[in-house]
């Protein structure tokens, strides 16, 4: 029987991510937990929650000790943009936080873990188009710094302390359950906040930045099915690119005038914009289509048609 810790529970994809694993699973087989108190009322309507400060490696112990915990997904992370105003904070809970993850796994023997990386572990030098998996990785952001040092501390777990942990490069996630908490692509999720309740948007990085970028349920998707791999199969562990789509923000904007012709956007880069262009643009993620069957489905049009609905629906409702 899986018992599934999600820590970073109240996040912009660990909140979708329980539901999804309550589905499969259980509810009672999967403890969400987040260092908020606020989006309690979502996560523990239909399952156990446990408030939980990664960095505590104490309050960790003591949540899987309690629930015979045999499987933990750590989606607690600072992301690059909040991390470059705070970046030992984001050393702390990326780094520290991470260390207890495995530290404690490899003391209670839990059977699998599993920790996101992110395309921020590029750098500039990375080539750019069509991103090998392996390649140079010299990121500029402390972000992700946390993210190479993640993967490569996670992989030194699996060849020498034998702990099962596996791990995916996330592109930028777009969704419209839970807003994201600072990051440089949230752009593309305030883009349809903005055309659906005010018909304009101004944009923080300029018009031809082009990230790859990825729909909520395709990141739902490739989690769930790399956490469910036989691990035994698999060749790489922490670091799988995985990809959808790549579009600028241009063409974004463009696929929603579409469906609101009279959508406007202008553009004030910032700081967030040098972050952009340290990423690639698209990656090769065809050792995770070949190694656990990675397929996305939604491409920027379908990801469009739906966001404005769900976007629309919550704005009809007085809900944002
Ligand atoms: C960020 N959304 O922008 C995150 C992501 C691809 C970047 O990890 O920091």
């Amino acid at each position: 029987m899986e018992k599934i810790l999600v820590i970073g529970s109240a996040g912009q994809i660990g909140s979708e991510l329980v539901v999804s694993l309550r589905k499969i699973y259980g509810n009672e087989n999967v403890v969400a937990s987040d260092l908020r108190t606020d989006e309690i009322g979502k996560l523990s309507a239909n399952g156990p929650y446990e408030i939980l400060d990664i960095t505590n490696r104490a309050d960790l112990e003591q949540v899987v000790d309690k629930y015979g915990i045999n499987a933990i997904i750590n989606m607690a992370a600072i992301l690059s943009a909040v991390g470059e105003k705070f970046p030992m904070k984001a050393w702390d809970v990326n780094m520290n936080g991470l260390i207890n993850v495995l530290e404690v796994s490899r003391d209670r023997k839990i059977e699998r873990v599993l920790v996101p990386s992110s395309i921020a572990a590029f750098g500039p030098e990375t080539p750019k188009d069509n991103t090998p998996q392996e390649t140079i990785l010299r990121p500029t952001t402390m972000y992700g710094v946390t993210k190479v040092a993640g993967e490569l501390l996670c992989n030194y777990f699996v060849e020498k302390l034998d702990v099962d942990v596996r791990g995916l490069r996330y592109p930028g996630i777009i969704s419209n359950e839970t807003l994201p908490g600072g990051g440089t692509t949230d752009y593309a999720v305030e883009i349809y906040y903005e055309a659906i309740k005010n018909k304009k948007y101004t944009c923080f990085v300029s018009s031809d930045t082009r990230l790859p970028m990825m729909y909520m349920p395709d990141c739902l998707k490739a989690t769930i099915d790399l956490f469910q791999a036989d691990f035994g199969k698999l060749k790489h562990h922490s670091d799988f690119n995985v990809g959808a789509m790549s579009f600028s923000v241009e063409e974004l904007a463009a696929s929603i005038k579409k469906y609101i012709p009279e959508f406007e956007i202008d553009y004030k880069p910032d700081y967030r914009q040098m972050i952009a262009e340290s990423w690639p643009r698209s990656v090769d993620d065809s050792l995770a289509r070949k190694e656990w069957g990675w397929e996305p489905e939604f491409d920027l049009d379908a990801m469009t048609r739906d966001m404005l609905k769900v976007v629309g629906e919550k704005h009809e409702k007085g809900l944002i």
